[in-house]
């Protein structure tokens, strides 16, 4: 891994950050120092400072700083530089799908932090999953923000010329190392990061030992490194989405936020992360017993796919070079994404249940409880992967966790 670890910045603190607000004019502007009545510290990722700041009778704002290391783990470094790459890719993104994603309010390159909208009326959508809500249309928001994004920073919405500039601008390549790791390698090999039940033991061997998975898990990583469709978002899991749900007088929203693993890769990677986070909720929802919530999780695949074919599609008229790229072309690339979407789904769920940086939907359950949503998990994951890539193949996964849970 190559990385700085010296921190040559001041981190931000609870005490230090209204000085902090006072001193950027862009911020103070936004936010008087004055009226500030309370600053908590929020972040429950693995990798960021986050801070909430509320103020008497107003908006507030929320900074998020990095560290030269990671939250989770200092002894392990990573460039800084990501606030910046994920302040960018937030600005872009703000622009294709406006709405979805928080706004921007200050980029601060030498300390670091971004400043973002005060979206403390919104919920982590894990968290209300993972306590049986059942929030209708944020999954379909969620395929119209991937279609947005898929659609206006392809070659579809730039033009050539545009999109290679867009690709060379947006490289990530230690946040991609990351992911090739944590998702496509280190729960196929032996890894100090890997934790396995003994109840799993032989589940994992059979999933990470299958020739057939180990096969489809190569082709997948070598497409999510090389094929640079879309600045994605690259870490579309149920925990990187707030809602807040409709309410009298207030619409629905649901933003994707947590951005900084973006760049220029599959647009199925970004699907399948949600397809593969319906999977971990789906399973805790068996193991718990509640199938009916269980059910309505897995028809989130659908409706978030059915979105973003809806979207692109409707979009497919503004593509800036249609000379070759036909409906023909459409509907190829659409069951491409699909496939791919299949895959990734696979390994998103695959890696939450054995390797690092696991998951409150299963990491919550009593352990023999857990043991059998991971069993369910894995049938699904080894299903997705080696099954024929039709349109209903999803469907076959919640027979897999039913039985598994059992
Ligand atoms: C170092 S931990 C990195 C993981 O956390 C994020 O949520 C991503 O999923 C990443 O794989
Ligand atoms: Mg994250």
């Amino acid at each position: 891994m190559v990385a700085d670890a010296a921190q040559s910045y001041e981190l931000l603190t609870v005490e230090n950050v209204p000085a902090y607000i006072a001193g950027r004019p862009a911020l103070a502007r936004l936010v008087d120092p004055a009226t500030i009545r309370r600053v908590r510290e929020v972040g429950d990722g693995n990798m960021n400072l986050v801070f909430a700041v509320e103020t008497q009778g107003g908006p507030g704002v929320v900074l998020k700083q990095s560290m030269p290391y990671v939250r989770v783990d200092p002894e392990w470094p990573i460039t800084p530089d990501r606030n910046r790459i994920e302040a960018r890719v937030l600005a872009v993104h703000g622009e294709v799908a406006p709405g979805l994603v928080p706004a921007l309010y200050d980029v601060d390159e030498e300390r670091h932090v971004m400043a973002l909208e005060d979206l403390s009326d919104h919920r982590v959508w894990r968290g209300l999953l993972n306590e049986g809500h059942r929030n209708e249309g944020v999954a379909a928001d969620l395929g119209g923000y991937v279609a947005r994004v898929a659609f206006g920073t392809s070659i579809f919405g730039l033009g050539a010329e545009a999109h290679k500039a867009a690709v060379a601008a947006a490289v990530n390549p230690e946040l991609c190392e990351i992911t090739e790791d944590l998702v496509f390698t280190e729960p196929y090999i032996e890894h100090e990061h890997n934790r396995i039940l003994p109840a799993n033991e032989a589940d994992v061997a059979a999933y990470a030992g299958d020739p057939a998975v180990r096969t489809a898990i190569g082709m997948a990583k070598i497409a999510f490194m090389t094929h640079a469709e879309a600045l994605i978002h690259g870490d579309l899991h149920t925990g990187s989405v707030l809602v807040r749900p409709e309410a009298p007088g207030a619409p629905r929203s649901t933003r994707a936020f947590d951005v900084e693993f973006a760049f220029y890769g599959p647009v199925g990677f970004d699907i399948g992360a949600l397809w593969g986070n319906y999977v971990l909720a789906a399973a805790r929802g068996f193991a718990l017993g509640d199938e009916e919530h269980a059910a309505w999780v897995l028809g989130l695949a659908g409706e978030t796919w059915d979105a973003f074919e809806r979207e692109f599609t409707a979009l497919w008229p503004e593509r800036v070079d249609p000379r070759v790229y036909g409906d023909g072309v459409l509907a190829a690339y659409l069951a491409r994404v699909r496939a791919d979407a299949a895959a990734y789904g696979a390994a998103k769920a695959a890696r939450r249940v054995i390797g690092f940086s696991r998951v409150t939907d299963i990491e919550t359950l009593p352990e023999d409880v857990r043991a059998k949503a991971i069993r369910g998990v894995l049938h699904a994951a080894r299903h997705l992967l080696t099954a024929p890539p039709t349109p209903s193949v999803f469907d076959g996964v919640g027979g897999l966790l039913a039985a598994a849970t059992a």
